[in-house]
């Protein structure tokens, strides 16, 4: 039995013995759907400058080339739909009692595969707020006007997402912290762990008593430190815990 093998089979044993769960996703866990993951290979932050794109100053500067980005992403995201791993993970917040999802991605596919105990760090692209009124709605429509505005007071829209140098919403991140400071297993799935507050989430879980598991394609910085990491595709590993 290869390692990897042997590492799924000790998680399938913590996964179906605990109390209380909660992962944590990246982009990797939808980059099997065919969305860009970020920093990876064909990773849109190698492509893009992040500050030219996901940043308050950005938008202000040039909110007709940010909403460009997004509609873009949005047009994508529309042909697009949830793979084996976010089905994995809704089928397993079925079984288990105590199943919490937090993910940084803005994506939806967790709750388009069935997801429905999910918490999301950076927002979702699929809701607009206004830069004036502050109204939060969501808006399907595909594509957007160039620049949006705002039904009840006319001023532009922004997507409703968390760009750098922008805080997360404390309640949301409340949540988080509550789900992950009592449970028994926590897994972190597809995500590079650069990212803040995101990226201490699995170390503060561990110090909090829960056992971590990690599944990535590649290694991470926290790869060393968690209790178990399993390299390889999400899409894969996951349906194989069921
Ligand atoms: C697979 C796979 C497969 C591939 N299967 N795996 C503390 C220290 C240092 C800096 C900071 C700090 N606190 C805050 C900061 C600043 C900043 C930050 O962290 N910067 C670092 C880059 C240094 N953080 C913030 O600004 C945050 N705000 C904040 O903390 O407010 C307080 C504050 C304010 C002002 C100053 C200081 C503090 C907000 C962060 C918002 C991030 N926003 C984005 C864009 C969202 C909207 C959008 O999508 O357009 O969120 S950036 C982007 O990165 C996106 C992602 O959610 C996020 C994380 O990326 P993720 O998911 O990890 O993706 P990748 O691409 O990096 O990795 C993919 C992984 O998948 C790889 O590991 C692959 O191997 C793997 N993979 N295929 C399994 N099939
Ligand atoms: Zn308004």
């Amino acid at each position: 039995m290869s390692d990897v093998s042997a590492d799924i089979g000790k998680l399938r044993e913590k996964l179906w013995q605990a109390k209380r769960v909660t992962v944590l996703t990246g982009a990797g866990i939808s980059a099997e759907s065919g969305v860009p993951t970020f920093r990876g290979e064909g990773g849109l932050w190698k492509q893009y400058r992040a500050v030219d794109l996901a940043t308050p100053e950005a938008f202000f500067r040039n909110p007709k080339l940010v909403w460009e980005f997004y509609n873009w992403r949005r047009e994508m995201l529309d042909l697009l739909g949830p793979n084996p791993g976010h089905y994995a993970l809704a089928e397993m917040e079925q079984r288990i009692s105590r199943f919490t999802l937090i993910t940084q991605n803005i994506d939806d596919l967790h709750r388009r595969a069935g997801s429905r105990n999910v918490i999301e760090l950076h927002g979702n692209i699929w809701w607009v707020r206004c830069t004036g009124c502050g109204a939060l709605n969501e808006d399907r429509r595909v594509p957007l006007p160039a620049l949006p505005e705002c039904k009840s007071c006319g001023a532009l829209l922004r997507p409703n997402v968390v760009w750098f140098g922008e805080n997360l919403d404390p309640a949301v991140l409340d949540e988080a912290y509550e789900a992950l400071s009592n449970c028994d297993l926590m897994m972190v799935i597809g995500t590079s762990g650069t990212v803040q507050p995101a990226a201490s989430m699995g170390l503060q879980a561990k110090t909090a008593g829960a056992a971590v598991v990690e599944i990535n394609l590649e290694p991470t910085p926290y790869s060393g430190i968690y209790h178990i990491s399993i390299a390889g595709k999400s899409g894969q590993i996951l349906p194989q815990l069921l």
